[in-house]
C-alpha cells in the first residue's frame, strides 16, 4: 500500500528554501571553445563557482561525482557532441536531478529542440546576453535546491512513517506491508521463512521498580542486541509496546532456532545498564518461533502461530524459546 503525503505529513516548504536567491550555485561549464567559455565563465563567476570541462565524457564523470547544481552544455563544441552529454546525463542516477541550461548559435537551433526532447531545462542563443544567462542560470539553481528540499522532506517523511521512533527498528505497519510480500517471494522461490516473536519477561515490573524512563532505556538496548545479532536481509520490528518481530528470509526452523536460542542469551545473559542508578537490569525475554508452512499461507496464521508458541514459552516459565 502506498503511504500517502497526508499520513506522513508532508510539510509546506521552509521559508529559507522559498526565499533562495540562487546565488552562490556550483555550476560545471562544458564548453571545449576558449573564446565562448572563458567569456561565459567570467560572467557566471560573479555569482557561482564555474568549473569549465571541455570534454563531455570528463563532464559526466564530474557531474556524476562533484555535486553540481547546475550543467551549462555547448551544443556547438568543435570536438564533441553536447547533446549525447545531455542525454547520458539524464538517464544517470547521479545526474538525473541536476538541470541543464543548453547553449547554441541560432543555426543550431533543430540541435536545442532536440535537446529540449532529452530533457534539457531551458536554453539560451548565442550571442549570450550578460543579464539573461545570470538570471537563467539563478533559475534553475533555486528549483535544483528547492525540489532537492522537497526530496529529503519526502524521504524523511517515509522514514519515519516506517520506523519506530523509540528504537529505530521497523513499526509494526511497515512489517505488515512487507510481510507478505516476503511470504509470498518465499513461495515462489522455494525457500523457507522463519518468524519469531519476542515478549519481554514480567516488563511491567522493570517499569514499576525503576521508572518508565528505565523501561524506555531497556528497549533503546534490547533493539541494539536485536540488530546485532540478526543479518541485513532480516526484518525486525517492534511489534507492540515491549514486543517485537524477527522475520527471516531463507531460514529454516533450525537455524532460526539457533538464532533465537543465541538472542534470548545475549540477552539474560548480560544485565542491562539504564541511563539514571548505577544498577544494572536483569531482563529476559520469550521467543515463539514459527516457520511459514506452504505456499500461500495467510501471514495473520504464521503470526497466530508464533503468538501460540510464546504464550507456551511464557506458560513453561519464560526466558526461553518455543517452536
Ligand atoms: P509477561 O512476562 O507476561 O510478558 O509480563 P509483562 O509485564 O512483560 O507483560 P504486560 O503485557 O503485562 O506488560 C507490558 C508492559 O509494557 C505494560 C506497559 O506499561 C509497558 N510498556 C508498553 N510500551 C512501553 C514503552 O514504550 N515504554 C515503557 N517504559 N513501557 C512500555
Ligand atoms: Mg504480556
Ligand atoms: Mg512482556
Ligand atoms: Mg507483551
Amino acid at each position: 500500500r502506498a503511504i500517502t503525503s497526508l499520513e506522513i505529513g508532508m510539510q509546506a516548504p521552509e521559508r529559507s528554501a522559498v526565499a533562495d536567491t540562487g546565488k552562490g550555485g556550483r555550476i560545471l561549464l562544458v564548453d571545449d571553445r576558449p573564446s565562448s567559455y572563458e567569456r561565459l565563465a567570467t560572467i557566471l563567476a560573479a555569482e557561482h563557482t564555474i568549473d569549465v570541462e571541455p570534454n563531455p565524457t570528463e563532464a559526466l564523470f564530474h557531474a556524476a561525482e562533484g555535486n553540481y547544481d547546475l550543467l551549462i552544455v555547448s551544443l556547438d563544441l568543435n570536438n564533441f557532441d553536447g547533446l549525447r552529454l545531455c542525454s547520458q546525463a539524464r538517464s544517470l542516477e547521479r545526474t538525473r536531478h541536476v538541470p541543464i541550461l543548453a547553449i547554441a548559435d541560432p543555426e543550431n537551433s533543430t540541435r536545442l529542440l532536440r535537446g529540449l526532447e532529452i530533457g534539457v531545462n531551458d536554453y539560451l542563443l548565442r550571442p549570450i546576453d550578460k543579464i539573461e544567462l545570470l538570471a537563467r542560470a539563478r533559475t534553475q539553481i533555486r528549483r535544483r535546491r528547492y525540489t532537492d528540499h522537497l526530496r529529503d522532506n519526502v524521504q524523511n517523511s517515509i522514514e519515519m512513517a516506517i520506523t519506530d521512533a523509540l528504537t529505530g527498528l521497523h513499526n509494526r505497519r511497515y512489517m505488515e506491508s512487507h510481510l507478505a510480500t516476503l511470504a509470498e517471494q518465499a513461495a515462489t522461490r522455494g525457500k523457507p521463512l522463519a518468524l519469531m516473536i519476542l515478549d519481554i519477561d514480567f516488563f511491567k515490573s522493570i517499569n514499576d521498580n525503576y521508572g518508565h524512563d528505565a523501561g524506555d532505556d531497556v528497549l533503546r538496548e534490547f533493539a541494539v542486541r536485536v540488530r546485532k545479532s540478526i543479518r541485513g536481509i532480516d526484518l525486525a520490528c517492534r511489534y507492540g509496546g515491549e514486543e517485537f518481530v524477527i522475520v527471516m528470509p531463507e531460514t529454516d526452523l533450525h537455524v532460526a532456532g539457533m538464532v533465537a536460542e543465541r538472542l534470548r542469551r545475549s540477552i539474560a545473559g548480560e544485565p542491562f545498564a539504564i541511563h539514571k542508578g548505577a544498577k544494572r537490569i536483569e531482563v529476559t525475554i520469550s521467543i515463539g518461533l514459527t516457520t511459514l508452512e506452504q505456499k500461500g499461507e495467510a501471514v495473520a496464521d504464521v503470526l497466530k502461530r508464533a503468538d501460540t508458541a510464546l504464550y507456551r514459552a511464557k506458560h513453561d516459565g519464560r526466558n526461553r524459546v518455543v517452536s
